[in-house]
């Protein structure tokens, strides 16, 4: 039995890499069966066993390996089905920007949301700074200042400036990251950056709707400054599952450090008297623009951050 880590799936196929050797490998069909939670059974960053075929470099995955964590999303809110995005991950980044395109901050919360939960550590870069003009960067500040409070790691970059990046750089020595966002945002232009001989394809964004093209369309791991990132496709939204939604105010860490201060232990912060997080968004400790996207999630507005005037 040969043991390997996926650092590619197209779906159909996964490349496996042992030591120097990378693996083409396909599943079992009636492993493919046994999972019907997720669209894919095996991810990137997956350690599986396989066996390899007569004629060389074919094999077939016979197992996965426990994960210590993934990071899950359903495509869609409709679909009861989740999307494995990576596996076995030290740290999630979430790539941004303010303009060209829009990240909105409900996709960024929703996004951390998902990453509380399945207890991955998130950082957020802040990309594309050199476009930036007076008003963005107001408002640059004030998305930093928010989640720094709340004890996330933030960082500026300009892939196309080449600014910012040794302090990213420095977070990913010996660790496996997944770089997630929005299509255009620039994730394989950073890797590109911090690793010049892996060529990455990226594209333009259209000029007409000032998003990107997905450009990438298979998640990948590369070895990057002396670790790992996994590249991913764009993403436009990210479904949460119910039970996610039952228990929220435990993926909101600034809101589940103020529940016990609430008159009612099962306070939902919502129309409750003597709410500590009520009170905390009204004097501002609590960010107000934090608060009405998880009210929003837990009223399951779902698309609403997908409208141009949703911030
Ligand atoms: N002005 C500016 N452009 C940037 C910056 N970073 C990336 N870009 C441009 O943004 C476009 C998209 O970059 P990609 O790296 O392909 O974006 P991506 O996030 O990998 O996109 P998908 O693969 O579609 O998810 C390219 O034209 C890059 O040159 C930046 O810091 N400033
Ligand atoms: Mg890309
Ligand atoms: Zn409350």
């Amino acid at each position: 039995m040969n043991q390997g880590i996926v650092i590619k799936s197209t779906g159909s196929h996964y490349l496996v890499k042992q030591d120097e050797q990378i693996v083409d490998c396909k599943i079992r069909g009636k492993f493919r069966r046994k999972e019907f939670k997720t669209t894919n059974p095996v991810a990137v960053g997956d350690i599986v066993d396989f066996k390899l075929q007569k004629d060389g470099n074919i094999g077939v995955i016979t197992g996965i390996h426990e994960r210590k964590n993934c990071l899950l999303r359903k495509s869609t809110n409709l679909s009861k089905k989740f999307h494995v995005i990576a596996a076995n991950i030290d740290y999630a980044f979430l790539m941004i920007t303010l303009i060209k395109p829009v990240t909105y901050s409900m996709f960024i919360d929703r996004w951390l949301v998902a990453c509380e939960r399945n207890k991955i550590k998130a950082v957020l870069i802040f990309n594309k700074t050199d476009l930036y003009d007076d008003e963005i960067n107001k408002k640059l500040n004030s998305y930093i200042k928010i989640y720094k409070k709340i004890g996330y790691n933030c960082f500026k970059t300009s892939v196309k400036k080449n600014t910012g990046i040794d302090d990213v750089r420095k977070m990913i020595k010996d660790k496996t990251i997944v770089i997630s966002g929005n299509s255009g945002v620039g994730k394989s232009g950073l890797i590109n950056l911090l690793e010049p001989g892996l060529n990455l394809k990226i594209s333009e964004i259209s000029e007409y709707h000032e998003q990107g093209k997905h450009t990438t369309t298979f998640a990948e791991m590369f070895p990057v400054a002396g670790g790992f990132i996994i590249d991913t496709p764009g993403i436009k939204g990210f479904g949460l599952d119910e039970e996610t939604k039952e228990n929220l105010s435990d993926y909101f860490p600034e809101i589940k450090r103020l529940s016990d201060a609430c008159k009612f232990n099962n306070c939902t912060h919502t129309h409750e008297p003597e709410c500590a997080v009520k009170e905390a968004v009204s004097i501002g400790t609590v960010s107000s623009q934090r608060y009405n996207n998880y009210l929003n999630i837990l009223a399951g507005e779902e698309d609403k951050y997908r409208q141009d005037n949703y911030v």
